[in-house]
């Protein structure tokens, strides 16, 4: 992905209280182009597999049942410097802890229903990307 794309998540707090647009707008201000996109509901083992790295946490069962109670909105994104930009625009994991004007600190409820994801790393965006997406859809 040579940096320039990241996938984010619009998670089911925020699709199911109608956030979507809003984010997507916030995000395209970022500079964000959208790349590609989907609705959908995660099912258990698909929201297992996707934070696999997150299994033996504490927050693992929770974290898989609240992905799975909606459904959401996958997407890859592209700019400069796409990973870091849009973690900082997201902000931090707790929305008590997220900057001022950030995604979460704007819409997320909770450290557990924080709105939205965002891949850590350029290796992790491209796996997550091509989680959700096939090949054709990436171009
Ligand atoms: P981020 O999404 O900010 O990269 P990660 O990758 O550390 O955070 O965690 C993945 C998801 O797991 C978070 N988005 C959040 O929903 C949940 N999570 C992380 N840490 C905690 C925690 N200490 N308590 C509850 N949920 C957590």
């Amino acid at each position: 992905m040579a940096g320039n794309r990241t996938l984010t998540i619009i998670k089911p707090d925020a699709f199911n209280s109608g956030k979507s647009g809003l984010i997507i707008a916030h995000l395209e201000k970022a500079g964000f182009k959208i790349i590609s996109s989907r609705v959908m509901r995660l099912s258990e083992p698909q929201a297992q597999a996707f934070y696999a790295v997150h299994r033996e946490r504490p927050f693992f069962a929770p974290l898989v049942r609240f992905m799975t109670s909606g459904k959401c909105m996958p997407m890859v994104l592209e700019r400069a410097d796409a990973v870091a930009t849009l973690r900082k625009t997201i902000g931090a994991t707790d929305p008590a802890e997220a900057e001022a004007g950030t995604v979460r600190k704007l819409y997320a409820e909770s450290k557990e229903r924080n709105a939205i994801h965002a891949s850590d790393s350029d290796e992790n965006a491209e796996r997550e990307a091509k989680f959700f997406f096939a090949e054709a859809e990436l171009i």
